[in-house]
């Protein structure tokens, strides 16, 4: 079976580094790959479709303009005190790893200093400078990406930044042009870092089976899932879920707040939300709140629930995610949005999260299924989080694609803390995504679930299901397997 899938694969689809094109509609179904575990070496095949990271220094930029930038000003960066999260008692990165990190992107990182006499004025600085929270604002963009970015930037510079002047981090998966770097250190006062991944955050790991991958992808996009055909979505939902806090550059900080290029800002900032965060005891926090398309996560929550009972974990948050609040077996796809985040770096850098982590990223379901980072970071919080810890910014006027946040009827409290510029969203062809996950939010009574709910959600899980999950070892054991459902 799997020889003849094969065989068809060479014949009828074009496959190139970032997707798959269906050259033949009469393609027959490939059966669904939604499982994937790490014992899974990869087939001579798959190891051959393998495409080897290699920072593309031609990108755009030429090595002169690499090494003698134009900008005087930029000097490459990489704190001394990097790793320090990860100390001899962590047994997930070792000093010594990050330091081949470091070494590695060190040629593509470089800094442009704070400069409060170019773009924007500095103005309204905080009145109290002791208050100052070690936090960046991080993208991770594409060259190609500099309008959009640009655009994101003024929006938020306009509404937050220029009053704050916190540092920007952008990262990228090849070395930013000259041309990005300057434009955009050129729309701030702020002092602007741009760095390189490390090839490990970037990669399909080893034991992925990238023919599987392919398979698995072409069938998604049969079903016309959003980005079903992209590798690099998934290694981009990889990066974000399990990869961003190694990131060298970030190793100075302990908060981070996330955005991308073309979204916007409406409302007038008037306090600082990581001291919100810091002296509230927060952790995580999301303005946007929507369903998942199940078709990119179908295991993800027998995983998790797996993972739940595997460390015995008492959780008070993980009940807002079930169907009928945690008596049920299912996901109710909920997640918030990760395009915007303002959180603790340390939660993502704690033994609690890197496990779990590790754990979904060995099933291989980043590329097998595609698990975004949204679902995945906020079911994280659903194990790890109380509900108190987890902050809804309704105050944050926000925009990503056509869904989002801005608070249109004013409480005074609201009120004295914003100013909103809010759209028309008639008008503007946009939406707000309020029901149903945001109203559960407002209304949810935290609910405690210990190993009985774990075992009970697992136990009425499909009987085909059930035993295909935890169990199967290898991609001809799945496939058999996943032929098998597709016929039920
Ligand atoms: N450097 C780099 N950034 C990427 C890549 N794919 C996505 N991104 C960034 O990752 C974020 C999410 O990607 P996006 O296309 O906006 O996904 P969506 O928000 O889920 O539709 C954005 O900040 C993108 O700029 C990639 O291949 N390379
Ligand atoms: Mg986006």
């Amino acid at each position: 079976m799997g020889l003849f899938a094969l065989s068809i694969t060479f014949q009828l689809i074009e496959i190139d580094s970032d997707g798959i094109r269906v050259l033949d509609s009469n393609f027959p179904i490939i059966p669904k790959i939604p499982l994937g575990f790490a014992k899974v070496q990869p087939t001579g095949i798959g190891s051959s479709l393998k495409d080897d990271h290699q920072p593309n220094i031609n990108s755009g930029l030429t090595s002169g303009q690499l090494l003698n930038p134009t900008n005087a000003t930029i000097t490459t960066t990489l704190g001394s005190n990097s790793g320090g999260y990860w100390d001899a008692t962590s047994p997930y990165v070792s000093k010594h790893q990050m330091s081949q990190w470091e070494d590695e992107v060190k040629p593509w990182s470089k800094k442009f200093p704070a400069n409060r006499t170019t773009a924007m004025a500095y103005r309204d600085i905080p009145k109290e400078p002791g208050k100052r929270a070690k936090a960046a604002i991080i993208a991770l963009v594409r060259n190609s990406e500099l309008q959009d970015m640009l655009n994101t930037l003024k929006s938020f510079e306009g509404k937050f930044n220029s009053r704050y002047n916190y540092p920007y981090v952008f990262l990228n998966d090849e070395p930013f042009t000259q041309e990005f770097m300057d434009t955009i250190s050129a729309h701030t006062s702020s002092e602007t870092m741009f760095g390189l991944l490390p090839k490990d955050h970037w990669e399909v790991p080893k034991w992925i089976d990238q023919t599987e991958a392919q398979l698995s992808r072409i069938q998604m996009a049969k079903k016309g899932v959003i980005y079903a055909s992209s590798l690099s979505y998934r290694k981009m939902c990889r990066f974000n879920s399990g990869f961003f806090y190694k990131h060298p550059l970030l190793q100075e900080f302990d908060w981070y707040w996330r955005i991308e290029p073309d979204v916007d800002f409406y409302c007038d900032l008037k306090y600082d939300p990581f001291i919100y965060m810091q002296e509230n005891n927060k952790i995580y926090s999301f303005v946007i709140a929507i369903k998942e398309i199940r078709n990119t996560i179908n295991n993800l929550w027998a995983y998790t629930i797996k993972y739940a009972l595997d460390n015995n974990l008492n959780t008070t948050l993980l009940s807002y995610f079930t169907n009928d609040r945690g008596r049920g077996n299912d996901y109710n796809l909920c997640h918030f949005w990760s395009n915007f985040e303002i959180a603790s770096l340390k939660f993502f850098r704690s033994d609690q999260y890197e496990s779990y982590f590790q754990y979904l990223d060995k099933t291989g379901n980043f590329f097998y299924e595609r698990y975004g980072d949204a679902p995945v970071h906020s079911l994280a919080a659903g194990l790890f989080l109380d509900k108190d810890q987890v902050h809804f910014f309704e105050d944050i006027g926000y925009r990503h694609s056509n869904i989002i946040n801005c608070p249109e009827v004013k409480t005074d409290e609201l009120k004295a803390k914003s100013t909103c510029q809010c759209p028309n969203l008639d008008e503007e062809g946009l939406r707000r995504a309020e029901w149903p996950c945001l109203g559960d939010w407002k209304e949810y009574e935290p609910r405690n679930m210990t190993n009985t709910d774990y075992r009970r959600i697992l136990d009425n899980l499909s009987g085909h299901k059930k035993s295909t999950l935890f169990e199967v070892g290898s991609v001809g054991e799945r496939r058999r397997y996943l032929n098998y459902l597709n016929l039920v």
